[in-house]
Order: structure tokens, then C-alpha cells, then sequence
């Protein structure tokens, strides 16, 4: 007989660095008293981003959202012109490109992989579009090849959305060297975090410089303000906590594999259940464990809660289901993102949730499937 969770067993737990190794860096910055502005900190985080990612530019954010936001503004796209995205994400997504004075086309996702449908986005192409932004969601990786042809033949810029995929690869080179920028989210629920936080990665140099110019209000120097910038920046008690989590990271992702295993196994064996696979040569980020579950998704949903087990319908509802957004697009326009968003459920998924935990998780996931035949 299985008891329900004394406590709650969540989507994710962040990784925790050591906390004496913590106090005596702390205590620098009581030494130096240099809090934040692009400190030592800073710097040293994004040389160590740089190495472990292998990429030629990145600048850190104070989050992700601001990350998305800036970058599109260092795209200089015209103002109130289409950037073509899709809706099976975090709302952060289509609501950076609002800001921006821009507006969202949403065009739908391909089954396989859940990211935007090349053969989808030639169709929502007019003489206003200015940009794609794709979006790598839990870290599969956009059609990054197709995606590219289309931009060079209608003269789009390309970003994407890679707050999922840390670390991810295809074909051994980092998923942040293809479009113009990828934008990555440091968040406490991400697999490497800094609490809050993220980065801006791109190959090219004026747009580094054009991107640290605009994270730091368009401040050239003491007397000269050059653009229209905003305040992004890390400060370094972020970017410390991120120095000592990027040492945990490769641990944390050699025990997600193991979790990854256990469910893998034990969840294939039922009909209703579909696990989607990484495309081939692609390195997974192991951020997040998505399953698809044919008709009975909330009910499996509601079971684990019944037994304090908090599994996440990200990205349920699609942002067109938003107030928002819902005169963009709808379950007739988008019919591949309504049939996952109906289907997905995102199982906790996190180093320290143990083997014992994740297959308490599987057989609760039987139980709620029982119910329902
Ligand atoms: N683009 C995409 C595709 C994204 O998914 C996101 C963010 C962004 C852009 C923007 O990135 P940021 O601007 O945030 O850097 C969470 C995160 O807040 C959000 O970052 C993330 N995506 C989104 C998918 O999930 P919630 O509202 O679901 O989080 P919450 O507070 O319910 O946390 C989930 C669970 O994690 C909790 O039940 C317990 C655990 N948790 C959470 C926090 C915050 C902890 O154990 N410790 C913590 O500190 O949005």
C-alpha cells in the first residue's frame, strides 16, 4: 500500500552549493563591499559559462526575460513588425516580443520535437516579418537547419528561446551557435541556476557589444548614454552561486540520467503513455521529463497530487488560451500544440529525488491508469 509524501515532491529542487564554500565568499564581499555592476564575480562567471559552453560571446542577465527582451531590442527589428513564434511555452516568451512594440505571429509546433513547424512558418510570412523565434522547449532542439534556410530566403533574423536547454548539443556543437541569439534562463528551477538569472549567447561581435551596451541603460561612460537600454544586470551574489553550481552540474546531470532510466523503463509498458526521444545526435540538457498520456493526462495529474506528488502541466494552457492572446490563434489554427498541451505532463525531475522516489512516482502513475480502464 503506498502512503502519500509527508512533503510535497515537487517538479524540481535546485542544486545547492556547499555552504561553507558559500560563507567564505560571502565574506569577499564583505571584504570589497562590490555588490553588483559587473563586479569580479560577474566577470569570472561569464569567462566559465563561455569555456563550459563552448561559445564565442555570452553576457549574463539578471533573468531570462530581460535576457529575451533585450535581445530582441539588439535586433533593431522594425517597430510593430511580426515575429513569428509559437505557443507552447512560458508566457515570457510572447510577452518579451509585446514589449518590444512587436507583435506575435503564432504558428504551431511539429509533433516530434514540440518546437515550431518549419513546413508551418513559410505560410504565416508576410511583407511584415521581421524575425522567428523558436523556441528549444525542455531542451529539444528546434529544426535548426530548416529554420535557417527559411530566414536567408525571406531575410529574417533568427532567435531562440533556449531557457531549457543548458548545455544541450547537436552534433556536438552547443544549440546556442545557430540564429542570431539564444537566450537562456539561470532560474532556481533550471538545471544550472544562479536563483535568478540568465544569459544572451551569440558568435557575433558587434551584437556582444550592442547587447553589454544595452543591458547597462545604453551607458557608454561616465558623461555618454548612447542607446535606450535597460537594467539587466547579474549581481554577484548570483553570479557566485552560479560559479560554485556550475562545479555540480555534470553530477546533477549524470543522476537525472539514472531518474531519466527508471522512467523510461517502467512507464513504456503502457499503451497510454508515449515518451517523447531526443532527435539523434543531440545531446539532452535533462532539464525537464516530459511524458505525453493519451486521454487521461488530468486524471494521472490529480492521483499524483493525491498522493503529494506535484507533476507540472507545462505548457498548458497555450499562451493563445491566454486573455491576452487568444485573438491570435486557436485549437483549429494550432492544432498539433492543443494535442500535447492535452497530453503533456511534466514528471518531478531533479538529482536528489532518488531512485526509491521515482519509482513510488511510476507506481502511482499505474495506479491513476488502473482507475481509469
Ligand atoms: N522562456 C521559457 C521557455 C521559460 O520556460 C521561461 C521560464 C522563461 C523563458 C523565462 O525565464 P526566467 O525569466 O524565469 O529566467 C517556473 C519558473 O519561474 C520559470 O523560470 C520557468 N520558465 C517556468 C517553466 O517555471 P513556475 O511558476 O512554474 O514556478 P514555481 O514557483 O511553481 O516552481 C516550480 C517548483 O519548483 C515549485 O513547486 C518548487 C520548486 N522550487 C521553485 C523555486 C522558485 C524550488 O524548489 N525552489 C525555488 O526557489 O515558473
Amino acid at each position: 500500500m503506498i502512503k502519500p509524501f509527508e512533503n510535497p515532491i515537487y517538479i524540481t529542487r535546485p542544486i545547492m552549493p556547499d555552504y561553507e564554500d558559500l560563507a567564505s565568499r560571502i565574506q569577499s564581499l564583505y571584504d570589497s563591499r562590490m555588490l553588483t555592476n559587473l563586479g569580479p564575480y560577474h566577470q569570472k562567471l561569464e569567462e566559465k559559462l563561455q569555456e563550459f559552453l563552448q561559445v564565442a560571446y555570452l553576457s549574463l542577465f539578471n533573468n531570462a526575460t530581460i535576457g529575451l527582451i533585450t535581445a530582441l531590442k539588439a535586433l533593431d527589428l522594425p517597430f510593430v513588425s511580426e515575429v513569428i513564434t509559437t505557443p507552447f511555452t512560458f508566457a515570457a516568451t510572447p510577452h518579451a516580443i509585446v514589449w518590444n512594440g512587436l507583435k506575435p505571429v503564432f504558428c504551431d509546433i511539429e509533433p516530434k520535437t514540440m518546437t515550431i513547424d518549419p513546413e508551418k512558418i513559410e505560410a504565416h510570412i508576410t511583407s511584415n516579418t521581421s524575425a522567428i523565434l523558436g523556441v528549444h522547449v525542455y531542451g529539444f532542439p528546434c529544426k535548426v537547419d530548416q529554420i535557417s534556410d527559411i530566414s536567408i530566403a525571406h531575410n529574417l533574423k533568427v532567435m531562440y528561446d533556449g531557457a531549457h536547454a543548458f548545455s544541450t548539443k547537436i552534433d556536438q556543437e552547443s544549440i546556442c551557435s545557430y540564429g542570431d541569439i539564444t537566450v537562456l534562463s539561470f532560474h532556481a528551477t533550471k538545471l544550472f541556476h544562479t536563483l535568478e538569472g540568465g544569459a544572451l549567447v551569440y558568435n557575433d561581435h558587434s551584437l556582444h557589444k550592442k547587447v553589454k551596451n544595452l543591458r547597462n541603460f545604453g551607458i557608454q561612460d561616465e558623461f555618454k548614454v548612447t542607446d535606450i537600454g535597460i537594467n539587466g544586470k547579474m549581481n554577484e551574489v548570483q553570479a557566485m552561486f552560479g560559479l560554485l553550481n556550475l562545479s555540480l552540474v555534470r553530477e546533477e546531470q549524470n543522476k537525472r540520467k539514472l531518474i531519466a532510466d527508471i522512467y523510461r523503463n517502467r512507464l513504456t509498458v503502457h499503451d497510454a503513455i508515449h515518451i517523447p526521444e531526443m532527435p539523434e545526435c543531440t545531446t539532452d540538457s535533462l532539464q525537464y521529463f516530459p511524458i505525453l498520456i493519451e486521454d487521461h493526462r488530468d486524471l494521472v495529474y490529480k492521483v499524483l497530487r493525491e498522493y503529494n506528488i506535484h507533476a507540472r502541466k507545462y505548457f498548458y494552457p497555450p499562451c493563445t488560451d491566454y486573455d491576452c492572446y487568444q485573438h491570435l490563434g486557436s485549437r483549429e489554427s494550432l492544432p498539433v500544440t492543443y494535442d500535447i498541451a492535452d497530453k503533456v505532463l511534466c514528471l518531478p525531475f531533479y538529482g536528489s529525488l532518488g531512485y526509491e522516489n521515482a519509482n513510488i512516482i511510476c507506481d502511482v502513475i499505474e495506479i491513476a491508469l488502473n482507475k481509469a480502464s
